[in-house]
């Protein structure tokens, strides 16, 4: 992994932070295999269990760096496959955030510009600072949305409002973001590393497998049918009463105690 993506494990949080501050975490292929190299770790890491996404500097990620696409296409002398690439690196991070069976935290610093911004969106939860924004760039270069970015924002805001964003290319900030569901908190940018620790570490120390298994249930939920969620609820349950930390929870519950949970 080089150092445009840094991995920290601390007290059950993993901390992958995307570090090209200068564009603004900018994504470059090197960058993009660093964030899969991370996600993998933290999936594989028994003691992980909370995942936060962030950005170095002012910016949370401007998406795809375009310069590298420039240049790339000046090294080889022929048009860089944009079906490919997002084949081969975008869509499988989205898709192992998606999976991984613990809690992922968006924690949008600052500006999320195009696959920047469907990155954020892959996330479970985002907290954002109040100099957060997220900037629908696609349209702006004559792109679409991509990286997920037509299912995660038509599904949080609707069809219409994911439609005006992404035609028009405009920038959403945080509070309007909040107001949207777009986020679930926003904060301060002074304590805004503290507080998206903090609720990070609160996932760390829950029932994480319960939270890993209700990821797989309301995944699944966005696109079955009833009977096939009431189901898979009733295959997942099974799953989660046999685990220790259900039978924490209830004797902490019978005995009026604070459960103590450790994720398995
Ligand atoms: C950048 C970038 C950037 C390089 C800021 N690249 N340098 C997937 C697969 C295949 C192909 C194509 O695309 C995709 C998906 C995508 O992500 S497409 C969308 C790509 N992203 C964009 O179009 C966003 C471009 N950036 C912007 O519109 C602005 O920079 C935003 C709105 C994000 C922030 O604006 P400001 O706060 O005014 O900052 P800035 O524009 O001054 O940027 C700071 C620096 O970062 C600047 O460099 P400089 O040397 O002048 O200081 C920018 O050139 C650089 N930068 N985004 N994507």
């Amino acid at each position: 992994m080089d150092n445009t993506v840094l991995y920290r494990v601390s007290e059950g949080v993993a901390t992958i932070t995307l570090n090209r501050p200068d564009v603004l975490n900018a994504f470059t292929d090197a960058m993009l295999d660093g964030l899969s190299d991370a996600l993998k770790q933290a999936e594989r890491d028994a003691q992980v269990r909370c995942v936060v996404i962030t950005g170095a500097g002012r910016g949370f990620s401007a998406g795809q760096d375009l310069s590298d696409v420039k240049r790339r296409e000046a090294e080889t002398g022929h048009a860089v496959s944009f079906a490919e690439h997002l084949r081969h690196k975008y869509n499988p991070i989205v898709m192992r955030i998606r999976t991984l069976e613990k809690p992922v935290i968006g924690a949008v610093n600052g500006v999320a510009a195009g696959a920047g911004a469907s990155l954020a969106l892959a996330c479970d939860l985002r907290i954002a600072s109040d100099k957060a924004s997220f900037v629908l760039a696609f349209a702006r270069v004559g792109l679409v949305p991509d990286s997920g970015m037509n299912y995660f924002l038509t599904h949080l805001v609707g069809y219409a409002r994911a439609f005006e964003l992404a035609a028009t290319g405009g920038r959403l900030g945080a509070d309007e973001a909040l107001r949207l569901g777009v986020v679930n908190r926003v904060v301060p940018v002074a304590g805004f590393a503290d507080a998206a620790q903090g609720w990070a570490g609160e996932l760390a120390q829950s029932a994480t497998r319960a939270i890993g298994l209700t990821k797989r249930a309301m995944n699944r939920g966005l696109i079955a049918s009833v009977e096939e969620v009431l189901e898979y609820e009733a295959f997942l349950q099974e799953i989660a009463g046999r685990t220790a930390d259900h039978q924490e929870g209830v004797s902490a519950f019978l005995e009026k105690r604070a459960p103590q949970f450790t994720g398995k």
